[in-house]
């Protein structure tokens, strides 16, 4: 049995009662050229979700399938690994060199940069941790290999471009953060003050610039223009989520297509992209490059629907940021919409407008009798099972370090939909 399966069928049996159905196949074919991965990202969104039960389209590159995952649970605990212990040194060494990475003469700036990157607020560092296991995953014979004589040295090579990739995308996410939270005037972030609320917006604004720019130089320094357009891409992606979040009007923010497009460019895309750069940067084909972005597609998309999940179940502590910000900020996630399907009074509550606690308080009234927070988990887990799907089809190796590699990979989607921050 596919170790997908055995994962999802031991940890999430319940969650996974009704049948999931992969409907169609839709934009991103295996053969389409390795480039049209950024146009598959934007179609992305051609997730189309069908309100009211199991079914969902997605797009989904590899073929149709039905699945129905019954509720036995198996015992997979020799099969299990600790994905972040075992690149836990390498990402040790990552963490030391993206220090190094971002200094700078200027007190100020530097202080604002760092922030994020000092011992004890470095965050969970899943997207690292993510690609440097996609790495290894992937470390098995590509077309260039084949005729290239000096194997060992382009090998070496290889693993610290990709190291450079997991340094870059964690600057990428850092620079992120700190606009989001100037845009959101937030005042916590990993449980600590937000840079916005320690130093003010102008600083945390040219902080996050600045690890932009010099991801952009360590960037160019690998001299791949396919990935430098990756990633170009990627941060257009971020500020496209963003202004869609912003500037919706009441219908889009009623509508689960919007919110699964916004979804796939402000989470989705950084981690997908940055994928595919790991695997072209091993010289893989755009079938492998793309099953490598499927997987970052989904593991993200699952991610932030947790995350969504999470702003309503977590806490202020275990989340090390304001409980409930999602929709006192008036941003409206996958549990409000799949509520409103099943009461769709809802909608005029959230028209009424979130800024005021009583509608607030009512539309987590109607969010508490619905089903919309399990629907939420149901459709993370479906994300999970295709990027596990993805791993599976990656070609065939018997190294063992690959086969842990593909096996934490695939842990990972299970540890994304049973995390509580
Ligand atoms: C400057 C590149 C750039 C973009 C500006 C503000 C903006 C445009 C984009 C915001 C994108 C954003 C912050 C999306 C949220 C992504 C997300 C899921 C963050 C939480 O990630 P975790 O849980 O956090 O991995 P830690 O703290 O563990 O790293």
């Amino acid at each position: 049995m596919a170790i997908w399966r055995q994962l999802l069928r031991s940890s999430h049996a319940s969650a996974l009662r009704p049948i999931p159905r992969i409907l169609s196949s839709l934009s991103a074919s295996s053969s389409s050229p390795s480039h049209a991965c950024t146009s598959d990202a934007r179609s992305a969104s051609l997730e189309v979700w069908k309100g009211g039960g199991a079914l969902f389209c997605g797009s989904h590159c590899y073929h149709n399938a039905r699945y129905q995952l019954d509720q036995d649970s198996v015992t997979v605990a020799e099969e299990t690994v600790d994905p972040f212990s075992l690149v836990a040194d390498e990402l040790s060494v990552l963490a030391n060199r993206l220090r190094s990475m971002i200094i700078t003469e200027v007190p100020k700036l530097a202080s604002g940069a760092e922030y994020f990157f000092k011992m004890g607020v470095e965050g969970k560092r899943f997207r690292p941790t993510v690609l440097l296991l996609m790495a290894s995953a992937l470390n098995v014979p590509t077309p260039s290999s084949a005729t290239d004589n000096t194997a060992h040295d382009s090998s070496m090579d290889t693993r610290a471009k990709q190291q450079c990739i997991a340094e870059i995308t964690e600057m990428i996410h850092v620079a992120s953060l700190l606009h989001d939270d100037v845009l959101d005037d937030a005042d916590t972030r990993r449980g600590v003050g937000s840079l916005n609320s320690v130093m003010g917006n102008k600083l945390a604004v040219l902080a996050g610039d600045f690890l932009l720019s010099r991801a952009c130089v360590a960037l160019a320094s690998l001299k791949n223009t396919e990935v430098v357009s990756l990633l170009a891409t990627v941060v257009e992606h971020l500020v496209t989520g963003e202004t869609m979040q912003m500037t919706s009007t009441s219908e889009q923010r009623r509508s689960m297509e919007y919110y699964l497009q916004k979804t796939y460019y402000k989470t989705g895309s950084l981690i997908s992209n940055s994928c595919k750069a790991v695997a072209l940067l091993a010289g893989h084909t755009s079938e492998v490059s793309l099953l490598a972005y499927d997987y970052g597609r989904n593991l993200g998309l699952a991610y932030q629907l947790i995350d969504d999940v999470l702003d309503f179940t977590g806490s202020t502590s275990s989340l090390g940021k304001g409980a409930l910000s999602d929709i006192r900020h008036g941003t409206i996630t996958a549990p409000i919409l799949f509520a409103m399907e099943e009461f769709p009074q809802l909608q005029k509550v959230v028209d009424r407008g979130l800024s005021d606690a009583a509608n607030v308080d009512e539309a987590l009234d109607y969010l508490g009798r619905s089903r919309g927070i399990e629907r939420t988990r149901l459709l993370a887990a479906e994300h999970a099972g295709l990027a596990a799907e993805a791993i599976e089809l990656l070609p065939e190796s018997d190294t063992e370090d690959v086969l842990i590699s593909r096996r934490a990979l695939i842990d990972l989607t299970r540890r994304v939909l049973n995390r509580t921050k």
